[in-house]
């Protein structure tokens, strides 16, 4: 759907020859491996963004492999251990953070073990006069400033038209005075319908109005831009929870919403995505830049510490750059040791 899974490996290349390179180096000359480096590929995981929890796990299965083979390993047998576990830990990511309701949406998390337990208890909010929805997919796209909200929201777009649905963007970000502009220009490029109430309006008002427009042309999805907000602003928080309301009314569902968190912050982007999830009830992560310098072993930490499932990556600045995640092909576009063809085709770069 979304292209090659190449493209995946291609992304990752620079952070999986670091990694690899620097498992290899740790593997010169050494047939057992010992505790000082079982240390040091433990601090290597952890350098890579893994996480203390799962690298702590993984190299806990490395000791039991080597159990099991008398001390002696190798950087293969080693990698593909590594592997395995980032892909179960990828794979088994159940939500640790209580999911809200909309309508909660901005207050400050409840503490204390009874207070989580009662929210636990909650039964989740019914549709809007108990009807069946009836109205468009809304996906609702929020985040911290400058993750790559608009830019996924246009491969999203991209993506989806390519698969025959009618796409409608609605500018929801009416923060910036560039932020409709953005927008207007990537639905123009691509051909997709777009509504705006231009800079300063009501995002609410402007969700409405698209759900509207939605409903009149007979637009299957429509996808909502929010502003780039600190997730510590109460009040930019709310504006989230109202504009969630206004859609669950008008559409009679509650918004996918989707997080975007930018690959590049590193063990920062765990702590926005944590914070988010615990304000307002988050379906899947877009995790983006990985295509940079991003370690891509946030992804990991992510999976072990919140257990949310990471729905798509970005691997670029253009609509064709987005990827649904897929456990199995990540781990092995992480830590898979260069084949002969790609170490020829990689030689003689600098
Ligand atoms: N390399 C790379 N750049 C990206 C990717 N996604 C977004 N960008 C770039 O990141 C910058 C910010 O992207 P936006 O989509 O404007 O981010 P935003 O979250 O909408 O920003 P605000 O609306 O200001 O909060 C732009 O220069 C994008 O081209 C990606 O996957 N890879
Ligand atoms: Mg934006």
């Amino acid at each position: 759907m979304f292209g090659a899974i190449d493209r995946l490996r291609q992304g990752l290349r620079k952070t999986r020859d670091s990694i690899v390179g620097r498992l290899g180096e740790l593997f010169a000359g050494k047939v057992r491996l010992d505790a000082a480096t079982l240390d040091e590929i433990e601090a290597l995981l952890i350098s890579a963004d893994l996480g203390v929890k799962a690298s702590t796990r993984i190299v806990q299965s490395i000791e039991k492999r080597l159990k099991e083979t008398g001390g002696e390993a190798s950087l293969e047998g080693v990698t593909q251990v590594i592997r395995a576990d980032i892909a179960a830990i990828l794979r088994e990511a159940k939500p640790r953070v209580k999911v809200r309701s909309w309508d909660e949406a901005g207050e400050a998390p409840a503490r204390g073990r009874k207070a989580r337990a009662a929210q636990a208890a909650a039964p989740a909010a019914p549709p809007a006069d108990g009807a069946a929805p009836t109205g468009p997919r809304v996906i609702f796209v929020v985040g911290v400033n400058g993750t790559g909200k608009t830019t996924s929201i246009a491969k999203l777009a991209y993506a989806y038209q390519q698969q025959g649905h009618r796409v409608l963007l609605a500018a929801g970000d009416t923060f910036r005075a560039a932020a409709v502009e953005q927008l207007r220009i990537w639905a123009d490029r691509i051909g997709v319908d777009f509504v705006t109430q231009g800079q300063g309006a009501d995002a609410a008002a402007v969700v409405h109005d698209a759900l509207s427009a939605a409903e009149a042309r007979g637009h299957d999805i429509v996808i909502v831009d929010t502003a780039g907000r600190l997730h510590t602003k109460t009040n930019l928080m709310d504006e989230l929870g109202k504009v969630a309301r206004v859609i669950r009314r008008k559409s009679g569902r509650d918004p996918e919403t989707l997080l975007v968190v930018d690959a590049n912050t590193g063990q920062n982007g765990l702590q926005q995505a944590k914070i988010f999830a615990e304000t307002v009830p988050v379906d899947g992560l877009i995790l983006t830049k990985l295509d940079g310098t991003a370690k891509g072993g946030i992804v990991v930490a992510i999976a072990e510490t919140l257990g949310l499932p990471v729905l798509y990556v970005g691997l670029g600045e253009k609509v064709g750059d987005l990827e649904v995640f897929d456990p199995e092909t990540f781990a092995e576009a992480l830590f898979t040791l260069s084949g002969p063809e790609e170490a020829a085709d990689g030689a003689g770069r600098p």
